[in-house]
């Protein structure tokens, strides 16, 4: 029998390829080297200082729009965009935020819903990190709820003039080109807005307790005219924005993971060096428990976020099988954090050990993407075939 590893409790780095395996340990030599020294002073100022450097760094190693193909992506595997996603937010939530944005999001909705010209335009700049892109869907007043968006389009000749607002946009105030979702006559279109356009503007959002290493920001649209090849051709309804958000949804699955796994590592770590009562709080029965409970959620999420990482390269994944993966692995997530901050006592809440910075990350991932009410819903209507959002 093979040796039990603490860390791998479950053996499922046996699920893994050799391809899988580079994917995971580039990606987490990259982090190792580029984000944890810094990432507490980071967080501690509230930015992401070198938010440039890092997109192009992370373009040079493949991990922007990793599972597009063509126009300079890397083409990889549903299961490798997700090891990435992992191994980014066990550094930090706002780097996977950064890669979940420009991937999942703004570059995928160029990829599969731009004509040909616009993915020449932008995909190739984008995957190498030279340009960040957003996503605009949420607006002040409407979050959870995208079909009563204010934001509008109208024609003016050929042209369009979009006007209205967009709230909590990740990558905003960097980003060189805004994915916007509006209505217009034909319902919600996506338009594909270059930063410089007159009439926009995203200033950042500040004083958030949450994500304090990642750029949120306002996105103003203040009549600004485009040109008609700035729509994306094959997008027509809500089903547009939302398929893009099943995308990011997957990678949250198993990031969270990586933000759980950091603060399992150290609180195991931590309860076999710190001593009370004369030995190892790790000796403790009701620290083993927890240490028990923490692994057993970990990789029950690895192993759920794999299957379904095996389901959308198979083709096979449906939209509530993401809600199912994003529901349970943010929400478990949180509490190994949690947990792991009991453990570490006093020092659990200082930015010295990363449990507090994951947990408050968490708060974030468990509202975006659609909150946890959102999936229990979506999964409530699959189960009983009964729509509680609209009565
Ligand atoms: P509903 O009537 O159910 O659907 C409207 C149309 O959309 C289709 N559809 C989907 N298509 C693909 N994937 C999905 N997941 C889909 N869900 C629905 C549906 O088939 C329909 O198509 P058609 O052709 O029949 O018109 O829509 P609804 O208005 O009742 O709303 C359903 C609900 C509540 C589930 C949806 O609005 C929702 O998911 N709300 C949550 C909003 C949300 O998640 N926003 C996220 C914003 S982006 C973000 O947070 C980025 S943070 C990233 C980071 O920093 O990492
Ligand atoms: P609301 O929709 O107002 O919800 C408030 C509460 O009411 C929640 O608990 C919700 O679950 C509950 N609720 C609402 N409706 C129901 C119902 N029918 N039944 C039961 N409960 C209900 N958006 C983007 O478009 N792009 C981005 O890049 C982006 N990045 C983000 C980054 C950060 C750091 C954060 C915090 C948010 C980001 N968002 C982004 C916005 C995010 O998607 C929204 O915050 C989220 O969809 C929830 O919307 P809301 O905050 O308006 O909450």
């Amino acid at each position: 029998r093979p040796p039990f590893d603490p860390y791998d409790p479950l053996g499922l780095d046996d699920l893994l390829t050799p391809e899988d395996l580079a994917v995971r340990d580039t990606v987490r030599d990259w982090a190792a080297d580029r984000v944890l020294p810094q990432i507490a002073d980071w967080y501690e100022r509230g930015e992401l200082p070198v938010i440039r450097e890092l997109a192009r760094e992370l373009g040079s190693i493949g991990a922007l729009g990793m599972p597009l193909t063509g126009y300079g992506c890397a083409g990889a595997s549903a299961v490798q965009y997700g090891l990435a996603c992992l191994e980014l937010e066990a550094a930090d939530s706002g780097v996977r935020s950064l890669v979940s944005v420009q991937g999942s999001l703004a570059m995928y909705a160029i990829h599969r819903y731009g004509s040909a010209a616009q993915k020449e335009r932008w995909l190739p700049s984008m995957a190498a990190g030279e340009v960040i892109g957003c996503f605009g869907l949420t607006e002040p007043d409407h979050g959870s709820d995208p079909a009563a968006m204010r934001t509008h389009a109208k024609r003016a000749g050929s042209d369009w003039v979009l006007s209205g607002r967009k709230m909590w946009i990740t990558n905003g105030s960097v980003a060189g080109v805004a994915v916007v979702w509006a209505q217009t006559d034909d319902g919600v279109r996506g338009f594909l807005v270059p930063a410089d356009t007159p009439g926009f503007s995203a200033p950042e959002i500040r004083h958030k307790w949450s994500l304090r290493a990642s750029v949120t920001s306002e996105l103003v649209l203040d009549g600004v005219r485009l040109p008609a090849d700035a729509v994306l051709p094959e997008a027509t309804g809500l089903g547009g924005p939302l398929s893009c958000l099943n995308h990011a949804r997957y990678g949250i699955v198993w990031g969270a993971m990586g933000a759980a796994r950091s603060c399992f590592e150290s609180a195991l770590e931590y309860a076999k060096s710190r001593e009370q009562f004369g030995r190892p709080i790790a000796g403790f029965q009701l620290t083993q428990a927890k240490l028990a409970d923490m692994a057993v959620e970990l990789h029950k999420g690895i192993l759920l976020a794999h299957h379904l990482g095996q389901r959308m390269d198979a083709g096979r994944l449906r939209p509530e099988q993401v809600s199912f993966g994003k529901l349970n692995n943010v929400r478990e997530a949180i509490e190994i954090c949690r947990t792991a901050r009991t453990i570490l006592g006093a020092n659990g809440i200082s930015l010295e050990y990363p449990v507090m910075r994951h947990a408050t990350n968490l708060e974030s991932v468990l509202t975006y993407e659609g909150t946890v009410e959102m999936h229990q819903l979506v999964l409530g209507k699959a189960l009983t075939g009964l729509d509680a959002f609209r009565g």
